[in-house]
């Protein structure tokens, strides 16, 4: 088995490091805190790190590095020019997101139906007052990219007696969608979702997708939940859609520019609820992170092929 030097740009508990050490017994598992990561990355070869973290600065100082995984779904700080002209292979950790990003966007729709973004304000105020509340019982939920997170919706809002809607790239069977669309027949989902939760990966093709022509298409009564990248969506079109009422409300854990800058009017929008990009936070996530990396990095040590390999060009 061939011998690594290992850097997991990141804590680790002992069971994580233990846990690399068995799928790679002869290499050196180093875990750094980013500032710490720049003494060690000279002699790295594989490195696990944030894809949302700026990693350029020391890619252009990893000579013998062969491989990147990132610890997130998201590559965007990755696909960076050198990265993409050279022969290093990366992946991320698409797949462990689906519990508690599911539990986040049921919990955004249902905060919404029964009307806790209204009551808890009530509350801070000492305020007694019954507030029009919804049910999600036979409503429609329209999911915007059918991957591992958007599967992981569909099946719980089927638990719910929802109907199910989603747009995929491609035609698959799927045990817990009603009706399934191309991407060509997008507007025929926004058409008929009372909410529509957006998991879809960011790229060329989905920078910018949901504009003033989409929100236009929605009923004005639909949610938009957005849990993917912010820059999925026109902000300032979502921001006007909010405004003037053409759909009644957006739950968004991501933004365009994170944080949210203070003067941003979504902060303060009745009919929206912000969460910082925390909906794949879980007391469970390293743990399935680093169970992911140790699954490569034993069939990168055989030479077999990964899981969640990237297209760089793609950027998925
Ligand atoms: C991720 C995320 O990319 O949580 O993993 O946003």
């Amino acid at each position: 088995m061939p011998a690594f030097n290992i850097l997991v740009i990141n804590k680790l508990a002992e069971r994580h490091i233990a846990a690399i050490k068995s799928a790679a017994p002869d290499s050196t598992v180093l875990a750094a805190e980013p500032a710490d990561a720049g003494r060690h990355i000279g002699d790295a070869n594989i490195v696990a790190t944030w894809g949302t973290a700026d990693f350029r600065p020391l890619f252009t100082q990893a000579p013998e590095l062969r491989w990147v995984h990132a610890l997130s779904a998201g590559v965007e700080k990755l696909l960076f020019p050198e990265m993409l002209n050279s022969s290093v292979k990366l992946t991320n950790s698409r797949g462990i997101h689906g519990i508690p990003m599911s539990e986040h966007v049921l919990s955004l729709i249902l905060a919404f139906t029964r009307g806790l973004h209204v009551l808890f304000k009530q509350q801070q105020q000492q305020i007694w007052q019954r507030t029009p509340l919804e049910e999600v019982y036979e409503k429609t939920i329209g999911i915007v990219g059918l991957g591992s997170i958007g599967r992981e919706v569909a099946k719980r809002a089927k638990a719910l007696g929802m109907r199910v809607i989603a747009a995929k790239r491609e035609q698959t069977a799927e045990l817990f969608v009603d009706e399934l669309y191309l991407p060509d027949q997008l507007t025929d989902l926004l058409k008929t979702a009372d909410f529509i939760v957006v998991a879809l990966p960011l790229t060329a093709q989905t920078r910018h997708l949901f504009t003033t022509a989409l929100f236009r298409q929605m009923k004005p009564s639909a949610y938009f939940i957005n849990v993917s990248r912010g820059a999925v969506v026109n902000e300032a079109d979502l921001t006007a859609a909010l405004r003037e009422g053409t759909i009644k409300g957006a739950a968004l854990d991501v933004f365009e520019q994170e944080p949210l800058p203070q003067s941003s009017p979504l902060w303060t929008m009745p009919n929206v609820i912000i969460t910082p990009h925390i909906a794949a936070i879980s007391p469970y996530y390293l743990d399935r992170a680093i169970k992911l990396f140790c699954q490569n990095l034993t069939s990168f040590a055989a030479g077999e092929d990964m899981v969640n390999l990237i297209d760089k060009q793609k950027g998925y």
